[in-house]
């Protein structure tokens, strides 16, 4: 037990907090005598377990002071958890079909009760490892995306209610330094933390802190991701946050969230479906060599873009009188004027969502932390020409991002 009430749980504890906690006891129809518990946790940071009762079932997130995958020698503040509730609850109310409902959150113990989110659901990265399509991901994520960007931006608050927002989640500086610190700079400087498929790839990460205008182009980045308070982003949306079957799509892990650019979310997501796109080739094998599954990412990546700017652009134009002080109804109704208005606003968005993308794979090939797609390649030749690819790719998609205008003319670039 640590001074400030904070202990860190383990099978035996948890049964005897659930026992305590009557929110959480409730779900699981109060059988409390022969809980299975498991830790589940396989994410960078945090401990998860799934308890199921003979009528019921849940999910515990708990943070712990540090980074899980490095360890205690590098400490992170467990007031995560804090910022994760909130920004599931408040997505949760926005996109309630994609978001795990919470049922008890304890900030003292920095500790999450929200549904277990039940087999055949897996996490998408896995999904996407094994080549399997999921026919409604594009569709769902444009929906989570279009609803919780646009409701809490200042196309539908007033500056007022978004100020208060945005001072709220200031506060979660230490997860904002770390996507700081391992996505905008350790990728482009020697670092400690850096690793990549050596020596294969040695030159190209060199070439990556040698590339100017790749470090002109980065900066540009890092600050639209420490300044433009734009909308409430989930902050760490890959393809881990993700749990799918083929009917159904659920965000989870929003505990870097804070009121930033919109197209970080939307590049974190695009950026990974492309890493996966370029690790297929490794694998390939003789009965499946991966060329239709290639194809059907690429459409995702596709459907996700054109569907979320469908539905942005028509919550828009649903709310365009309403209390947002982006662009007061007054001043805009003008038909040519207000159309103007969006096509400028989507263009800068879907150009800073190709820019964060980039920088999204980038970090994931020289940067701490890696992903499975890449990983699970076992033959290293393999690995590294993959990630070369990806890695050129994102080069080419940070550097000439402002002279795309469409989804399709990316799709081109990469096959
Ligand atoms: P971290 O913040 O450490 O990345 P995550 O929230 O991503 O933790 O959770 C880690 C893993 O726990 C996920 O990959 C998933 O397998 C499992 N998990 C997390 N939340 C749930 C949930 N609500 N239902 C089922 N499994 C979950
Ligand atoms: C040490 S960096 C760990 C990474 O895992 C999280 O999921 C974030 O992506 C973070 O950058
Ligand atoms: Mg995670
Ligand atoms: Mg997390």
């Amino acid at each position: 037990m640590t001074t400030d009430g904070f202990r860190v749980l383990d099978v035996k504890s948890l049964t005897e907090y659930i026992k305590a906690t009557p929110s959480l006891a409730s779900k699981l129809g109060d059988e409390l005598d022969n809980l299975e518990i498991k830790e589940v946790g396989d994410g960078n940071l945090n401990f998860v377990y799934i308890i199921i009762s003979t009528s019921g079932s849940l999910v515990i997130k708990q943070a712990v002071p540090y980074i899980r995958l490095i360890g205690e020698s590098w400490p992170m503040t467990k007031e995560r958890s804090y910022f994760e509730a909130t920004a599931l609850k408040r997505q949760h109310s926005l996109s309630p079909n994609h978001v795990p409902e919470i049922y008890h959150f304890d900030r003292t113990m920095s500790l999450i009760g929200m549904r277990y989110i039940e087999p055949p659901h897996i996490i998408l990265r896995k999904g996407l490892i094994v080549g399997v399509e999921y026919p409604l991901l594009a569709e769902h994520m444009a929906e989570f995306m279009a609803n919780t960007l646009f409701f809490t931006s200042l196309l539908h608050l007033t500056t007022t209610q978004h100020k208060s927002a945005v001072a709220e989640f200031c506060a979660n500086v230490e997860l904002c330094r770390l996507t700081e610190q391992v996505v905008f700079s350790d990728p482009y400087k020697i670092s400690e933390f850096n690793r990549w498929t050596s020596p294969y790839l040695d030159s190209d990460a060199e070439s990556i802190r040698n590339d100017k205008i790749l470090k002109l182009e980065v900066a540009e980045l890092k600050s639209k991701f420490c300044e433009k308070a734009q909308a409430l982003i989930h902050g760490d949306l890959h393809t881990s946050s993700v749990m799918v079957t083929k009917e159904s799509t659920q965000v989870i892990d929003p505990e870097f969230a804070f009121y930033g650019p919109m197209g970080f979310d939307i590049g974190a997501f695009i950026g990974n479906l492309f890493l996966s796109y370029f690790a297929q080739d490794g694998h390939s094998n003789n009965a499946n060599n991966r060329k239709t599954y290639k194809a059907w990412i690429m459409d995702t990546v596709a459907n996700t873009w054109n569907l979320f700017y469908k539905k942005f652009t028509s919550l828009w134009d649903i709310h365009k009188d309403g209390p947002g002080e982006a662009y007061l109804h007054e001043i805009y109704k003008d038909m040519e004027l207000w159309s103007l208005v969006k096509q400028k606003f989507m263009l800068d968005l879907f150009h800073d969502s190709l820019g964060f993308a980039a920088a999204k794979m980038i970090r994931r090939i020289v940067g701490v932390a890696h992903v499975e797609d890449f990983e699970s390649i076992n033959d290293v030749v393999k690995r590294a020409d993959c990630e070369r690819r990806a890695l050129d790719f994102a080069k080419i998609l940070i550097k000439k991002r402002r002279n795309f205008n469409n989804i399709t003319d990316v799709i081109s670039t990469v096959e």
